[in-house]
């Protein structure tokens, strides 16, 4: 009866630890040239409040200076009622992981949100898909209470099947299995 109490305190335990922010591994030696260009957002999970809707794409880009930019369009409704497009734009600072950055973000029109987030890239082929992630806040055990999540896809068509099932085992280890929803693209903000 011990025995058997202490391998569900060992499997709770390593369960538990897999979803602390702090251990989600990230893209290792990510080359942010390689990742440079066009991504299209197939699938996401969204934060608390105002969020893109769909018809999300975003272009990243490093410049000159060896900094990493970014533009993102989406479709997203405001004050309840209007539907707009969203041009975002966002600055990535550098920080001791390649793979994590923090995106500095604002709109082309005023009204539209600035933000200051954690911009991770957690894996990435380069040439077909990336998983994004970034938690806005930290549950008092090292979990994330409020964050998003983007899987891009190079093509507007989607994922290729060889890609989903590393998609949904990276899903899994970001603890967000089961809270993304398919991102649409009719056109709207093309
Ligand atoms: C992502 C890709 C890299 C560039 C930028 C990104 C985030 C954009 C966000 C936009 C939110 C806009 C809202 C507008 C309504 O006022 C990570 C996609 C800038 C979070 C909510």
């Amino acid at each position: 009866m011990l025995k058997l109490f202490l391998v569900a305190c060992v499997l709770v335990t390593g369960w538990a630890q897999e979803c602390l922010v702090g251990n989600i591994p990230v893209k290792q030696d990510f080359d942010k040239y390689r990742f440079q260009g066009t991504w299209y957002a197939v699938a996401k999970k969204d934060p608390v409040g105002l969020f893109l809707l769909d018809n999300v794409v975003a272009n990243y880009k490093v410049e000159d200076d060896g900094k990493m930019t970014a533009t993102a369009v989406g479709r997203v409704i405001i004050l309840n009622n209007w539907e707009t497009c969203a041009h975002m734009f966002g600055s990535m600072e550098d920080t001791s992981d390649p793979a994590k950055f923090k995106l500095r973000y604002w709109g082309a029109a005023a009204y539209l949100q600035t933000g200051y987030d954690d911009h991770w890239i957690v894996d990435t082929d380069y040439d077909n898909y990336a998983i994004h992630y970034s938690c806005r806040e930290l549950d008092t055990d090292g979990s994330c209470l409020d964050g998003y999540s983007f899987i891009f896809s190079r093509h507007p068509t989607g994922l290729r099947p060889e890609d989903q099932k590393i998609v949904t085992e990276k899903k899994q280890e970001l603890c967000f299995l089961g809270k993304y929803r398919r991102v649409a693209h009719n056109g709207f903000c093309a």
